[in-house]
């Protein structure tokens, strides 16, 4: 079974994400088990603080080392981790190739950012891999842990119910989804397309292929180079 711990601030925001829909069914039928770490539990200090000024000078704080290498140790005490990954706007951007890596392996523990970003030794000596979701800032590495995490775990063998599903995405051969389209045949006028309906099995395939390949001609004629 594989097995994402994830080391948050807000570990809230992830809870209920987790607790949902595909991701909770397959944590239910063991394909995967997703741990959530309260960065706030390692501190040693009264106020349970984590953050501090930035040496040199300049806004905002910075998760200091301690109480994440005290996380990162404890949980490396129990298991080896393939990836200790950092969700960070500096990180290469995540593409379907790296999730596709990600999904065969056995323990991956993500740790989010917050405010400036954590102490750099945090990086140097823990992490293994960055990511970013893209070229935009977000409040904190959570959102881009969950969008990471969700997109590891669909790719698990058994998770999706129809377990081709997951070879026809978007990105998967570097082509768009074709359109697809379901009851009723008409709608106010506007038609399924005829081929969709004719049950000739070869032809709809070479259609959704040409399809595919419009698409992404039109949207995203980078990824065909
Ligand atoms: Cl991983 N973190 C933050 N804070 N912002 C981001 C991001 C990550 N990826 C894109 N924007």
């Amino acid at each position: 079974m594989m097995r994402i711990d994830i080391l948050s601030c807000v570990p809230s925001l992830l809870d209920s994400f987790f607790a949902h829909s595909i991701l909770k069914r397959a944590q239910q039928a063991n394909h995967v088990q997703v741990v959530i770490h309260d960065i706030r539990d390692y501190s040693t200090n009264k106020h349970r603080t984590i953050d501090d000024y930035a040496f040199g000078g300049g806004a905002g704080m910075v998760l200091q080392i301690e109480p994440i290498a005290r996380c990162i140790r404890a949980l490396q005490s129990e298991r080896t981790y393939d990836e200790i990954i950092y969700l960070t706007p500096d990180g290469a951007q995540m593409q379907q190739r790296m999730v596709n890596q990600l999904s065969l392996k056995g323990n991956l523990m993500m740790l989010c950012g917050h405010y400036k970003g954590v102490d750099q030794r945090v990086r140097d000596m823990f992490v293994t891999k960055e990511l970013s979701i893209g070229d935009y800032v977000l409040s904190g590495g959570e959102l881009a842990a969950a969008v990471l995490a969700d997109a590891i775990i669909r790719l698990i063998p058994g998770v999706l119910n129809d377990e081709t599903s997951a070879l026809t995405d978007s990105f998967q051969d570097n082509l768009l989804a074709p359109p697809v389209y379901s009851r009723p045949a008409d709608f106010e006028g506007h038609k399924v397309p005829e081929i969709l309906m004719s049950g000739h099995e070869a032809k709809i395939e070479e259609w959704r292929y040409e399809q595919s390949l419009k698409r992404t001609k039109e949207r995203r004629p980078d990824l065909l180079q």
